[in-house]
C-alpha cells in the first residue's frame, strides 16, 4: 500500500461511491451466525446472501467470521471494521461493491478460547463452514482427522482446541452444558451430502472427547447438519484483485475478492434457531439438496477438474485458456452428455446437457483468471465425488465412462509432476506422500501408474479398483497423453 493511501473502514465509506457501499453498516445488526473458514469463497457467496436477507428482512443475524490459521485476512478485516468489497466480472464489465454483514472476526490458531466462547454464545444460532474438502475425513486407520493427527488431544479438555472439529465439538459441549438452545451447523464445502457428512464427523468427534450418552442426547435433539449446494466461482485473490477494488472504491481494500456474476445457493431448511431470509437473496431452501448436489459436483466440479487436470499438463496458466485448447470444448460436451448426464437423476426441470452448456459458458469467462493450479489442487480429495461417483455409477449398471476415464488418466498424468513441454507440475494434496511414493515404487509404465494410484483405497473403492474395463479405459488414455501429449490426444479422440 503505498503512502497516504486510505483503508477501506466505517471512517472512510462515504467516500466509497454510493452505488458501492454496503447494504448493512457493521455495527447497527447484531451477531446470530458464525462462519469458519474466511477464504475468498466465502466473502463473495454466503456474506453476501446475508448481507442482503438482513436488508431485506431485517433480524440479527450478522457474521463473525473465524479464520483457522490466516492471521493477515483477520488483521485486514479488524483494520476494516469487517467491511470488503466484492468485484463481479464478465467479459468488459466490472462491479464492486462493498459488503457489510461481517460484525467481527477471529482468529481460531491464536486465540481457540474466544472461538469456543462464540460458538456456545446463546445468541449464535447458525454456524456456517467452508473449511475445504480435507477436512471432513476421518483417516479409516487410525480413525484420527487425517488434517490433524492432533485432534485426540485437540479433543482432551485441557488442551486449547486447534482443529475445526476440536472447535465445534467444545463448543457443542459448552452449549450442552449450558442447556443453550439449538443451532444449525452448516457445510458449505463441495461434497456429496456435506450435511451428514458433517453430522458424521461431529459425532465421531464427540465420541473421541468422550461426550457422555446424556450430553449426545440432548445434542442430538438440538444440533441440526441441514446439506447445501453452493456455487459461485471464486478464484484467490492476487493484487489485480485489490488493484481492481482500489479503482472502484477511492480506498485500499486489502481483503477484497472477484468473483464470476453467477451464484447459486441451495439449501434444506432445518434450522431450529431459525435463518437469515437467504430465499429473500435468491436462495433456494429445499427439503433434500440431493439432486443439487450431485448435480453441481459432477456437472460442475468435474468438468472443472477434468479442464484443470488437461490445461496444466498442456502448459495453460487459467481455465479460460485451457477451454480454448482445440477439441476440449467438443470432448468436454461428450463427458457431460454422455456421462454425467446417464449417472444420476437431476433435480426436476433441469437438463443436465443444458446445465453443462451454461458451465462451460461460465469457465470461458476471461475476466476470471482462474489458475488451473488452484483448481488441481488437492485432486485425492476432490476426484471421488467428482467425477469417480460418476463412473461408478455407470458402470453399477453396467455402461462404460469412456471420458470420465479420460480425467482420471489425466489427474494420474499430473500427478507425475510434468508437463508436456517437460515443466514442472506441483503437487498439492494431502496425499502427496504417498502418491509420491506409489509412484516412485511402481514401474514408469501406464499400467504400473495405474496399479500404484488405484490401490490407495479411500481414493478408489475396491469396486472400481479391481474393475478391469476401467482400469483398461484409463490406461489406454494415460498412453496417449503420455505418448502424444494432450492436444493430439484430443484431437485423435472420436
Ligand atoms: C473448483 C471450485 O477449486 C475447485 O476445485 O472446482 O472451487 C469451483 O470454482 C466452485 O465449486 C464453484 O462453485
Amino acid at each position: 500500500m503505498s503512502v497516504g493511501t486510505e483503508r477501506l473502514g466505517l471512517a472512510t465509506l462515504r467516500r466509497v461511491p454510493a452505488e458501492s457501499r454496503p447494504l448493512v453498516r457493521p455495527g447497527t445488526v447484531a451477531a446470530g451466525v458464525v462462519h469458519l473458514g474466511l477464504g475468498a469463497f466465502h466473502r463473495a457467496h454466503q456474506a453476501v446472501y446475508t448481507e442482503a436477507a438482513i436488508d431485506s428482512a431485517g433480524g440479527d443475524w450478522a457474521i463473525v467470521g473465524v479464520a483457522p490459521r490466516s492471521t493477515a485476512l483477520v488483521e485486514a478485516l479488524a483494520a476494516q471494521d469487517g467491511l470488503f468489497s466484492v468485484s463481479t466480472l464478465s467479459a468488459g464489465s466490472a462491479a464492486t461493491r462493498v459488503v457489510g454483514s461481517l460484525a467481527g472476526v477471529r482468529h481460531a490458531a491464536s486465540d481457540p478460547a474466544a472461538v469456543v466462547a462464540l460458538l456456545a454464545d446463546p445468541a449464535i444460532r447458525v454456524v456456517t463452514l467452508t473449511v475445504t474438502e480435507k477436512a471432513y475425513q476421518l483417516d479409516p486407520v487410525s480413525g484420527v482427522l487425517r488434517a490433524d493427527p492432533q485432534l485426540t488431544l485437540d479433543l482432551s479438555t485441557d488442551r486449547p482446541p486447534r482443529t475445526v472439529p476440536g472447535l465445534l465439538v467444545r463448543g457443542l459441549l459448552a452449549r450442552a452444558d449450558a442447556d443453550t438452545g439449538p443451532i444449525a451447523l452448516v457445510s458449505c464445502d463441495n461434497l456429496p451430502a456435506n450435511g451428514r457428512r458433517l453430522r458424521g464427523l461431529v459425532q465421531q468427534s464427540l465420541a473421541l472427547a468422550g461426550a457422555s450418552d446424556a450430553t449426545l442426547e440432548r445434542l442430538a435433539a438440538q444440533v441440526t447438519f441441514p446439506g447445501t449446494m453452493v456455487d459461485r466461482i471464486v478464484p484467490a485473490s492476487t493484487d489485480e484483485t485489490l488493484a481492481t477494488a482500489r479503482a472502484a472504491l477511492g480506498v485500499a481494500d486489502l481483503a477484497a475478492v472477484a468473483a464470476e456474476p453467477y451464484t447459486q445457493w441451495v439449501v434444506e431448511d432445518d434450522f431450529p434457531g431459525g435463518r437469515p431470509a437467504w430465499e429473500q437473496a435468491g436462495a433456494v431452501l429445499t427439503d433434500d439438496a440431493g439432486p443439487w448436489e450431485r448435480l453441481k459436483l459432477r456437472g460442475l466440479n468435474g468438468v472443472h477438474s477434468a479442464v484443470a487436470y488437461l490445461g496444466a499438463l498442456a502448459g495453460c496458466e487459467t481455465i479460460a485458456e485451457a477451454l480454448a485448447l482445440p477439441g476440449l470444448a467438443g470432448v468436454l460436451r461428450r463427458f457431460i452428455a454422455d456421462d454425467v448426464a446417464s449417472s444420476f437423476t437431476p433435480p426436476q426441470g433441469v437438463r443436465v446437457v443444458d446445465y453443462g452448456d451454461e458451465v462451460l459458458g461460465r469457465f470461458a469467462n476471461p475476466a476470471i483468471r482462474h489458475r488451473t493450479l488452484q483448481v488441481a489442487m488437492d485432486g485425492s480429495q476432490k476426484l471421488p465425488q467428482r467425477v469417480l461417483h460418476t463412473i461408478a455409477d455407470l458402470r453399477a449398471v453396467g455402461r462404460s465412462a469412456h471420458w470420465g476415464a479420460l480425467v482420471v488418466a489425466a489427474w494420474l498424468r499430473f500427478l507425475g509432476g510434468q508437463a508436456d513441454d517437460g515443466r514442472r507440475l506441483p503437487l498439492d494434496d494431502p496425499l502427496a506422500d504417498r502418491i509420491r511414493a506409489a509412484l516412485a515404487a511402481a514401474p514408469d509404465t501406464p499400467a504400473g501408474t495405474v496399479d500404484a494410484v488405484f490401490a490407495l483405497r479411500e481414493v478408489f473403492p475396491s469396486a472400481l479398483a479391481e474393475d478391469d474395463q476401467v482400469r483398461a479405459e484409463v490406461t489406454g488414455w494415460l498412453t496417449a497423453l503420455r505418448e502424444h501429449g494432450v492436444v493430439a490426444t484430443l484431437a485423435g479422440s472420436p
